[in-house]
């Protein structure tokens, strides 16, 4: 699929804020700076399509990005930062709750997951969530730059094992760079197959 725009919709603090007008949505969402807002940009080509921080846990909108004038990207609030007040935590998770098993316009969910990580307990509770949920999702690892492919291999094994044994059809899983571009054609051609 070729993108030939891209741009920042709008923001929404709950699920009756979302964008009205019925468009095909996939979400992306992971742990504070796992780099969602980077796959975006990659997938966008645009550098600042969606802001890229080294501060974890600044976004905590639903962030809605039109694409092709046909489909959306939703940069969900990433989870898993202590930093934030309980209160605020509990308000974007029950948003992002909501979005995920309400949001009639939503196609698939995209779970970001540091490729050079040993599985971490918060991504092992969300994905049995969402599988309980039956929310359709695969898995897309992050920042394979950062390391060799056979680390890349062995961290994906052992993810396998930690997370997507019991889960039938296994999720796919997208190996992805935002830094060398690896992986974009792929998840492209993933978000295209769901549009036809
Ligand atoms: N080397 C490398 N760094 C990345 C990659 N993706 C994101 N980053 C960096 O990781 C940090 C967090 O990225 P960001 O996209 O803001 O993560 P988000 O919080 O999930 O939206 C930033 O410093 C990015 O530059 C990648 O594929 N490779
Ligand atoms: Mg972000």
């Amino acid at each position: 699929m070729k993108i030939k725009s891209a741009t920042f919709e709008l923001s929404a603090p709950n699920l009756r804020a979302c964008p009205r007008l019925p468009l095909p949505e996939f979400a992306f969402i992971g742990r504070s700076n796992v780099g969602k807002s980077s796959l975006i940009n990659l997938l966008a080509e645009k550098r600042d399509l969606a802001k890229v921080s080294d501060l974890p846990g600044k976004t905590r909108l639903l962030n809605f990005f039109l694409f092709n004038n046909q489909w959306r990207l939703t940069d969900l609030p990433g989870y898993g930062y202590a930093h934030v007040s309980k209160q605020e935590r509990a308000e974007f998770n029950e948003a992002t709750a909501a979005y995920l098993t309400q949001r009639e316009t939503l196609r698939h969910t995209y779970v970001l997951i540091d490729s050079r990580l040993t599985p971490q307990g918060i991504d092992l509770d969300f994905l049995a969530w969402l599988h309980g949920e039956s929310v359709p999702f695969s898995i897309v690892f992050t920042k394979s730059d950062k390391q060799s492919k056979d680390a890349t291999a062995t961290s994906l094994d052992r993810f396998r094992r930690a997370a997507l044994q019991d889960i039938l059809p296994e999720p796919a899983v997208f190996i992805t760079s935002s830094k060398t571009k690896h992986g974009r054609q792929d998840l492209l051609a993933h978000l295209a197959a769901q549009l036809a």
